[in-house]
């Protein structure tokens, strides 16, 4: 066992690694990763919980993509969460549809996206990539996929998430508000609240994997697909360059392909902390004054284990869970003061 420490990028924050002799290509090869040099990232403050689920994965002897994928479990279980799997608040015609992506660094991708009745989003888009020829499924035939792999049709709608698109109707005013991932005060309904979950893990060897999913924006037009399950816009992950994952108003991602940008800013040598501001800072002067007042966050880890984060507004957080299961939360610095 060696001892070396990593500095988060840019944020001057260090974290010990205790980094084993394994070597990464030995460690990939055996399909799981070393949990002794291990990091995992994740969007929000909810990330904490996806990490140690992530971590725990990963202690018992999982992949990395079974530990990603453990990891975007949790919240897309909670209950209390409104906006990934169960209980998100549905679309304007009262449905609740999913959308998620999963992707290792070796070419493998999965997403669905619009998916109906099945609480797992993660676990369907990974089938996608494991058991089809296709990378992404969505509507009807994502839901119909979902359930021919045996998951089981569940009702996402609860009575709350019900009572909140209800409530929504009487004004049917559709305003995005920056930050309500974290807030635990929203009233449901009284915010258009979007808790999409990011999460990117590196083993001790450097190999990388990442996983997304979301209910995406509150009281959207059916049919619309943001940026969280688009590969390259959601999530985008590669070998010995970095992965990327973002969260916000998917539109203002998907329109740059944001966290490819991200990833291609790291292949042209930004340390993660400098990419994920290149990209942020680029969408604001693409688009100017209509995007003020949203928000947009990109997170970024490379094989070395640096990390960056950074977004538009104020509010941005990001869980970190280090090689020995700690973890702490962490506010992205943004471009904006308000
Ligand atoms: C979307 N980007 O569907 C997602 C929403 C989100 O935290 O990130 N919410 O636009």
């Amino acid at each position: 066992m060696t001892t070396r420490r990593s500095v988060l990028g840019g944020l001057g924050i260090a974290l010990p690694l205790t980094a084993s002799a394994t070597s990464g290509a030995n460690a990939f090869a055996a399909g799981s990763a070393d949990a002794a040099g291990a990091l995992i990232v994740s969007t929000w403050d909810f990330g904490a919980a996806a990490n140690a689920a992530a971590y725990a994965r990963l202690r018992a002897g999982g992949s990395l993509i079974d530990s990603v994928e453990a990891g975007a479990m949790v919240p897309e279980a909670d209950p209390a969460n409104h906006s990934v799997g169960y209980s998100g608040y549905p679309d304007r015609d009262g449905h609740v549809t999913l959308d998620a992506v999963i992707m290792d660094d070796a070419g493998g991708v999965g997403a669905v996206a619009a998916l109906e009745d099945t609480i797992h989003a993660i676990s369907v888009a990974r089938r996608v990539m494991e058991r089809t020829p296709h990378t992404f499924l969505v509507g009807e035939g994502a839901t119909r996929f979902a359930r021919d792999q045996g998951f089981p049709k569940q009702n996402l709608l609860t009575p709350e998430s019900e009572k909140a698109w209800r409530d929504w109707l009487t004004t049917a005013h559709y305003k995005p508000e920056a930050n309500s991932e974290n807030r635990v005060d929203r009233t449901p309904g009284g915010a258009l609240d979007h808790d999409t979950i990011g999460l990117l893990m590196r083993s001790t060897g450097g190999r990388l994997a990442g996983a997304c999913t979301t209910s995406g924006m509150a009281f959207k037009m059916r049919g619309r697909v943001g940026d969280s399950p688009q590969v390259g816009s959601g999530l985008y992950v590669e070998a010995g360059v970095g992965g990327a994952t973002s969260t916000g108003l998917g539109e203002e991602v998907t329109r740059v392909a944001g966290s490819a940008r991200v990833v291609a800013s790291m292949r042209s040598g930004a340390s993660p902390q400098k990419a994920c501001e290149e990209v942020v800072r680029h969408i604001a002067k693409l688009r100017g004054d209509a995007i003020r007042g949203v928000q947009v966050g990109f997170l970024a880890l490379d094989p070395k284990g640096r990390v960056g984060a950074f977004c538009l507004l104020p509010g941005f957080t990001y869980a970190v869970t280090d090689p020995n299961g700690r973890t702490m939360v962490l506010t992205a610095p943004s471009l904006f003061k308000a």
